[in-house]
């Protein structure tokens, strides 16, 4: 029997997953060895953190704790996210376990022990004052492309633009502040040029033409320039130590680490069984088939990087297959954590609990399998609408209410079968061929498709043939069609499993099925008459447009939050001096009333309490505050400005606001309570 192994690639556990993730690696996967598992076959699904990394140790740096506090928090939001979803893996495992150091420092053993490495002194940035030699991501300095102060030593977030930390203007530490100085280290390189020559090339283009078109462009342009030496170490303290004498400080480079987690998640599936060496057949023996499900940033590690350690190993089979992903868009633009332009897994399971298969569906239906694709709500919306609720939803909804009104809901038996019944029956016998086939190719978003065919079909037969109206005068003809429709609606529940796993679930439950391999049905008939099925309910419910507003505003407000972050600041106004400062007498003041101003649309009449006495201020806030909102509010008020009069009242004194570059205002007050009348100075 064929033996598969499918790994998912391993999130970094440095942030939540979004939709892109979804789409670009983890339903596919997920479908796939769903289907495989329907068919009976020997799969295992692995998948877990990835747990290392410069990204995570900047984080833990911001957030102020540690990096193994970073992993801990995300792995669990992402493991959990990931099983709302139905992602069905057999371990999701994290690569700061101590069976994955194990694992990972030993294959670096053998490679090392093989003489497989090159070793290589160069020369790399360091902080004098920290101690540290700095990864790329540690050195900030000004942009040279646009002018951003804060980009950092391996990339330009404002602009985009890569850079080395040479390119910067102005180089300094994160850690430190100081700029940093070149100092000599040593690292172990994996030849991947001499590689190349001996058998990469070779294998890799043997692929072309079954690897899909977007994996092998990308690896035979890594070809065509040439491969080159690639470093496996690193100077840094978070990660797999390695495990040589003269490698103190070293770690393995998390693209080192990170695939051989694969291996070690397989191991730890098996640890605690009876088998504990299960996992080796599944990386060891030539019969089984590797598939690498991940998005286009991580090819080159998949298809060059992995092959080349694995076999330089020379225990491990390589990779069949690594149907990558292009990315998928938001809205129009590029998904991006920073920028929080993104759909958050644990935020939609929030804001749709219960829906899991209608982003299920969206996402497969509009996978980036080919070139990268747009998400939209609208689009989302109407798939809904349009196709979960108006196709699939309509035709088994119709079929069951039916089937329930007429014979209390046991199934009919059928009568003389018309051509447009055997054109179902035929549809039933085709669609699981077509399905597979593209499952099988990878192509989801075709199989997707030819399933919602078996439900067109379902309901155009329902349309045409429109039982309702002839119950009375051709009961024998209406037993026939819901016996039909009935065996069309059991065909789906089971072939659906993979894609719509949770509404599977659902609508076998309501017809008394168990789930069946896929051998057990196909050609077969489902359901016998005199069946007895349970109570209908909606498979899926129109989304409204209020719904989908909400989530088109919170992207809005993430717009507009960036625009306002990286908006310029107005430069400074010349300097003044101590004295004119010291004539300013600002003090602590409350607002004890407020009231608009009528006839204008900015101004509120406040009266202020300032210690010293009470008085009038009129201040131009009523777009940020309404008065009721804002009685009690301390405030800085600077007393001795001239009065003037603002629309015929007295105003005495004036109130300091905070501004932005969007205009929103804020008030300036101490951070504590304090009495009214204190001074700021
Ligand atoms: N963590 C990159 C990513 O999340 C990386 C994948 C590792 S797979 C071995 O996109
Ligand atoms: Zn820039």
């Amino acid at each position: 029997m064929p033996r598969t192994l499918v790994t998912a690639a391993l999130p970094y556990a440095n942030g939540p997953v979004h939709i892109g993730h979804l789409a670009g690696a983890y339903i596919p996967s997920d479908i796939y060895v769903r289907f495989l598992r329907a068919n009976g076959e020997d799969v295992k699904f692995i998948c877990g953190s990835d747990e290392h990394g410069v990204p995570i140790t900047l984080r833990a740096r911001k957030e102020g704790i540690t990096p193994q506090e970073v992993v801990d928090k995300y792995h669990t939001i992402i493991k959990e996210s990931f099983a709302a979803f139905g992602i069905s893996f057999d371990i999701y495992h994290r690569t700061s376990e101590k069976i994955h150091h194990e694992t990972a420092a030993a294959f670096f053993s053998t490679l090392y022990d093989k003489k497989i490495f090159t070793e290589e002194e160069s020369e790399q940035y360091y902080d004098e004052e920290a101690k540290m030699f700095l990864a790329d991501r540690y050195i900030v300095g000004t942009c040279p492309n646009c002018g951003n102060t804060n980009a950092y030593g391996d990339q330009c977030e404002k602009c985009g633009k890569s850079l080395s930390p040479s390119e910067l203007i102005n180089p300094h530490s994160q850690l430190s502040g100081k700029p940093p100085v070149l100092k000599k280290t040593k690292h172990w390189y994996l030849p991947l040029d001499t590689m190349q020559k001996d058998w990469l090339d070779t294998w890799i283009r043997s692929h072309e033409g079954d690897w899909k078109n977007n994996v092998f462009g990308q690896c035979k342009s890594w070809l065509d320039q040439g491969l080159q030496p690639r470093a496996v170490t690193r100077d840094l303290d978070w990660g797999v130590p390695v495990p040589l004498a003269e490698a103190t400080g070293k770690v393995l480079y998390v693209w080192f680490d990170a695939p051989i987690g694969y291996i070690s998640a397989t191991k730890a599936l098996f640890a605690n069984t009876n088998d504990p060496n299960g996992w080796e057949k599944y990386w060891k023996d030539k019969d089984t088939r590797l598939l690498h499900f991940i998005g286009k940033d991580n090819i080159v590690f998949h298809c060059i990087i992995f092959p080349a350690m694995l076999k330089a190993h020379g225990e491990f089979i390589l990779p069949e297959n690594v149907p990558a992903n292009e990315f998928l868009n938001l809205e129009g633009d590029k998904i991006s954590t920073s920028r929080n332009w993104a759909v958050w897994l644990h935020e939609y399971l929030e804001e749709f609990p219960g829906k899991q298969d209608v982003l299920r569906y969206t996402l497969t239906a509009t996978a980036p399998e080919t070139k990268d694709n747009d998400f939209t709500w609208k689009d989302f919306q109407a798939r809904n609408n349009s196709e979960l609720v108006a196709i699939l939803g309509n035709f088994v909804n119709r079929t069951l209410v039916l089937t329930q009104k007429y014979y209390n809901g046991k199934v009919p038996a059928h009568h003389e079968l018309k051509d447009d019944d055997k054109a179902c029956i035929q549809a039933m016998k085709s669609i699981p061929e077509k399905i597979s086939e593209n499952i099988l190719n990878f192509r989801f978003r075709d199989a997707l498709f030819e399933l919602m065919n078996l439900a067109r079909i379902g309901n155009k037969y329902l349309a045409e043939n429109e039982p309702w109206k002839i119950q009375s005068t051709n009961p024998e003809r209406v037993e026939t069609v819901l016996y039909i429709s009935l065996e069309i609606t059991a065909y789906l529940a089971q072939l659906m499993e993979p894609f719509l796993p949770f509404t599977s679930a659902t609508l076998l439950k309501m017809l008394d099925l168990e789930p069946k391999k896929w051998k057990d049905f196909l050609g077969k008939q489902i359901l016998r008459p005199g069946h007895q099925l349970r109570e209908p309910a909606l498979l899926f419910e129109k989304i409204e447009d209020a719904v989908i507003d909400v989530q088109l505003q919170k992207l809005e407000k993430s717009k507009a939050m960036n625009q306002l972050s990286n908006a310029t600041v107005t430069p400074s106004k010349p300097s003044t001096s101590f004295d004119d400062f010291q004539k300013m007498d600002l003090r602590v003041g409350t607002i004890v009333s407020a009231e608009r101003v009528p006839k204008t649309d900015k101004l509120l009449k406040l009266t202020i309490d300032t210690g010293i006495d009470t008085r009038t201020v009129v201040s131009g806030i009523a777009a940020d505050y309404s008065p009721e909102n804002i009685i009690g509010q301390q405030v800085t008020i600077l007393v001795n400005l001239e009065p003037r009069k603002i629309k015929g009242i007295e105003s005495q004194g004036m109130i300091l606001m905070a501004e932005n570059a969007a205009g929103e205002l804020a008030f300036v007050a101490p951070v504590k309570n304090m009495d009214n009348g204190g001074t700021i100075r």
